[in-house]
């Protein structure tokens, strides 16, 4: 596990953070698959051998807005920044980066609260394809999705998976603003909070830069299948039920 803990007293994180259930996780009612749907599915595999539903996880009906603030620039002004450890820094209207090469996605995704939406579609381009023609030096090993109050960070080798997307669509319309408008970063195998909404700059380091929740307790690597929540040398952990 990584360096980065922070000791600062439960207290403070909870006046700073507004507490982990309002901060990560709104809590809410919302529909889940029958038990019979649900048993179905959780049989059912992936084609690189792990479950559908993830070990922890409910599968849900809808998409859940999950909250977070959208930064004020205006659309006209919008431009997706490429920098960091590139040859090639990059800042691109919409149009030219959609011009790369729009892809369609189906995929599963899983929000650390324990929530899963199976099959949703997405489109957008392959993070992929944006940082070969950034050109990042040889030794960039790490991704950072930021934008106005947040960002996420994800190492190189997830970040040129061919599902990782920066997608501008959702369910066959742009994304609303609520998800994300113009532009997220949706990372399908990573819980969700690596996925940042109104993604504006993309930042390429050989360090590893930990992001908004990777700073406030929550695991760097966020994978589901070992259900890997929270930075277990994270000095607060919250207790048994807190999350949701
Ligand atoms: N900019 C930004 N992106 C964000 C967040 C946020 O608060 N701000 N929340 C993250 C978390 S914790 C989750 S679960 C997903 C939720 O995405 P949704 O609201 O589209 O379901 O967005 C992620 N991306
Ligand atoms: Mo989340």
């Amino acid at each position: 596990m990584r360096k980065h803990t922070k000791a600062i007293s439960r207290r403070k994180f909870l006046v700073q953070t507004g507490g982990i259930v309002a901060g990560i996780g709104l809590p809410g009612v919302f529909k889940t698959l029958s038990h019979a749907e649900t048993q179905a599915i959780r049989e059912q595999l992936r084609p690189d051998g792990k479950p559908r539903i993830p070990p922890g996880q409910t599968a849900v009906k809808q998409i859940r807005d999950m909250g977070g603030t959208p930064p004020d620039t205006p659309i006209s002004d919008w431009r997706l920044v490429v920098y960091g450890d590139v040859a090639q820094p990059l800042a691109l209207s919409l149009d030219a980066l959609l011009g790369l090469g729009v892809v369609g996605l189906t995929c599963d995704i899983h929000c650390v609260t324990g929530w899963t939406l199976l099959d949703s579609r997405w489109s957008g381009i392959r993070l992929g394809t944006l940082i070969e023609k950034a050109k990042p030096v040889s030794s960039a090993k790490f991704v950072s999705f930021e934008t106005a109050g947040y960002s996420a960070n994800i190492p190189m080798v997830e970040a040129v998976k061919e599902n990782v997307l920066l997608a501008h669509e959702y369910a066959g319309s742009p994304l609303p603003g609520r998800h994300g408008f113009p532009l997220r970063a949706l990372v399908p195998d990573r819980y969700l909070y690596k996925s940042t909404k109104w993604v504006e700059k993309i930042k390429i380091t050989t360090i590893d830069e930990p992001g908004y929740w990777e700073t406030r307790g929550y695991s760097n690597s966020a994978d589901p299948w070992t259900e890997d929540r929270y930075d277990q040398e994270y000095t607060i952990k919250p207790a048994d039920g807190e999350q949701q």
